[in-house]
């Protein structure tokens, strides 16, 4: 049997977060190796195991993979979260790429400089409000089912659930007039496995700007 996959990132979100939230959505244990310092990249570089010369790296069936949409991509087609056919596959992907595209931006706040911090926020609250939540609220509306896709749990609805508890951090009332969106992420929340996750004391990672700020300019500056 496969051992659990190893995610070699830093000890923070970013780019990373995502990986972390869809395996446990699917229900699947994961080893985490944390690089600390520029040594720890230049190693994993130096001894071929990161393609671009970049992270996130996931070890996982044999493979070394990189890039995250492809790491995304690979775990929901194993774990049953990529809709049953592709025409289902095609609206998540283009769910999933409008999430993502609101989702850079969140997840690159915490190490912009502080000047160019306020411009940002305001950006993510208006492209939230106006641009990405009332297009994820009209498909839910549009079909009246539980999830995005298919009447069934995607990758799309663990990447929008991750992306509401991350932009709600950021506004607290950014949610207040897409009530098909919070109850989606209720009802996601409820899942067992994402229950588990959303536990203190689990591998989700905490928003902690000051924190990510100084390991990655160890790290990649
Ligand atoms: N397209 C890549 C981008 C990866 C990326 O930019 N990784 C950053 C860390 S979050 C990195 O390794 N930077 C060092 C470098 O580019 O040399 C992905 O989505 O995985």
């Amino acid at each position: 049997m496969a051992g659990k996959p190893i995610l070699h990132y830093f000890d923070g979100r970013a780019r990373m977060e995502s990986i972390r939230w869809l395996l446990a959505a699917a229900g699947v244990e994961f080893e985490e190796k944390f690089m600390k310092t520029r040594e720890d990249l230049e190693k994993l570089r130096k001894d071929g195991s990161l393609m671009f010369q970049q992270v996130p790296m996931v070890e996982i069936d044999g493979m070394k993979l990189v890039q995250t949409r492809a790491i995304l991509n690979y775990i929901a087609a194993k774990y049953n979260l990529y809709g049953k056919d592709i025409k289902e596959r095609a609206l998540i992907d283009m769910y999933s790429e409008g999430m993502t595209d609101l989702n850079e931006m969140v997840l690159l706040y915490p190490y912009l400089p502080s000047r160019d911090k306020d411009g940002r926020l305001t950006q993510i609250k208006e492209k939230s409000r106006n641009r990405y939540f009332p297009a994820f609220e009209k498909v839910l509306k549009s079909h009246g089912q539980d999830y995005l896709v298919g009447n069934r749990l995607s990758k799309a609805d663990v990447h929008l659930t991750e992306l509401l508890y991350h932009t709600e951090e950021l506004d607290s009332t950014v949610l207040a007039n897409f009530p098909l969106l919070k109850a989606l992420r209720t009802r996601v929340s409820n899942l067992p496995t994402v229950k588990k996750f959303l536990q203190p004391g689990s591998q989700r990672k905490p928003f902690d700007d000051r924190k990510c700020v100084e390991i990655a300019r160890k790290l990649f500056s």
